[in-house]
């Protein structure tokens, strides 16, 4: 098909996309400083339809946040709650197994656990909740823990992040999902997020876990002060780590949402801007096989579009939802396996249910396998 490129600049990058080559950093601000959404989308598109076809993936998958007590107080962040603040919860061991089996009828193939950084919670009784987990569902994969928890469990145990990431493992944490990246530049980090592990620790930390043989997501947090050369720069930082190791899995652009944050003058994004993400991440990222459009953050019907500017991904359903949502996310906290089914399909695409790891799931009535 012959497609007219509005903005000249966009011609030698269009090039080279044909050609499958390698797009620059300078080339990553051209795309995020264009307006000219529809050609990056068709270059997107033409790259996420040489990878995945139609293919669009989702999985059946429950959050689980066991607390949301935090040390940390980012100004990005709605979630995190001092100790004392009486809205702050931390579950019991009980509590956090007794909430992973509700909702069980959709049978679920992963737990994504995520929490705050909390001052009182070990190592060991992190291990506990994990081994607990593994007993009682054996065949759920357990995506838990981001760089920066993993980090903080290190610093506070005085023990290396290496160490931590190998009882993790051997407690039954299968790989790590991709949150706490934020943004690596250290100017914008010092003003949204200046508790947080640097970006350089936050790599460190994901090259660490791809040497045990663990998989990890990658994310961008965008749209609060970040610019065109910060997000370039980001990913090109994960690409680089991902020539080295190749044990990112998937990526996922964060909308920032500033609702109840201390950033809540900034205006929320758009959908132009989201699409644009997921366009711009699918073009850079040439060697990060997978580009999730999550529904909770971008709404199911920018989701539902992104499956045509790069994104060959949904992720699942969820279930119960609270980081967003404590920052103002009005979208549902959950979506029915069949309603993933059917967004996919309205978009004109193939529906296909993973487990984490991007392996097929099949279900008959009362089972489902995993397809190795
Ligand atoms: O780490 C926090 C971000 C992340 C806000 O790996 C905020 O499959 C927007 O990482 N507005 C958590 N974003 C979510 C996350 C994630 C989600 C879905 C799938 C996967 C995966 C990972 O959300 C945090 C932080 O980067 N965040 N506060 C906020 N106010």
């Amino acid at each position: 098909m012959e497609i007219v490129i509005d903005d000249p600049r966009l011609r030698p990058i269009r090039e080279k996309v044909e050609l499958g080559q390698r797009l620059s950093y300078e080339d990553g601000v051209t795309l995020y400083q264009t307006s000219d959404i529809l050609s990056v989308g068709y270059m997107a598109n033409l790259v996420r339809e040489r990878l995945h076809g139609s293919v669009t993936y989702f999985n059946v998958n429950r959050h689980i946040n066991p607390t949301d007590v935090c040390v940390a107080s980012c100004r990005l962040c709605a979630f995190g709650k001092r100790a004392k603040d009486p809205k702050a919860y931390t579950m019991s061991l009980e509590e956090v197994w007794h909430r992973a089996g509700e909702g069980w009828s959709e049978a679920v193939t992963e737990f994504h656990i995520v929490g705050g950084l909390h001052p009182e919670l070990t190592l060991d009784w992190y291990c506990e909740m994990l081994r607990g987990l593994k007993t009682r569902f054996p065949q759920v994969h357990l995506k838990a823990f981001t760089m920066v928890e993993v980090a903080y469990l290190a610093q506070r145990g005085k023990v290396s992040v290496r160490e931590v990431l190998e009882r993790l493992r051997d407690a039954g944490m299968d790989s790590l999902p991709g949150g706490g990246a934020e943004i690596f530049c250290d100017r914008v980090r010092r003003i949204i997020c200046d508790h947080k592990i640097t970006g350089e620790q936050w790599i460190e930390t994901a090259r660490i876990a791809h040497s045990l043989g663990l998989h990890s997501n990658c994310t961008m947090l965008y749209g609060h002060i970040e610019n065109a050369e910060d997000r370039a720069d980001h990913l090109v930082k994960l690409r680089a780590l991902q020539d080295e190791t190749g044990g990112f899995v998937t990526f996922i652009p964060l909308a920032f949402h500033p609702d109840n944050t201390p950033l809540q003058h900034i205006p929320k994004t758009t959908g132009f801007t989201d699409i644009k993400n997921i366009a711009v991440a699918r073009l850079m990222l040439d060697n990060i096989a997978h580009i999730k459009a999550y529904w909770v953050m971008m709404t199911p019907r920018i989701a539902q579009i992104a499956l045509r500017f790069g994104a060959d991904d949904l992720d699942g359903t969820v279930v119960e939802e609270k980081i967003y949502h404590d920052a103002g996310a009005t979208t549902s906290q959950s979506l029915r396996r069949e309603e993933l089914l059917q967004l996919i399909r309205k978009a004109g695409r193939e529906p296909v249910e993973r487990d984490t790891l991007y392996r097929p799931v099949t279900r008959t009535e009362t089972a489902f396998t995993v397809l190795v």
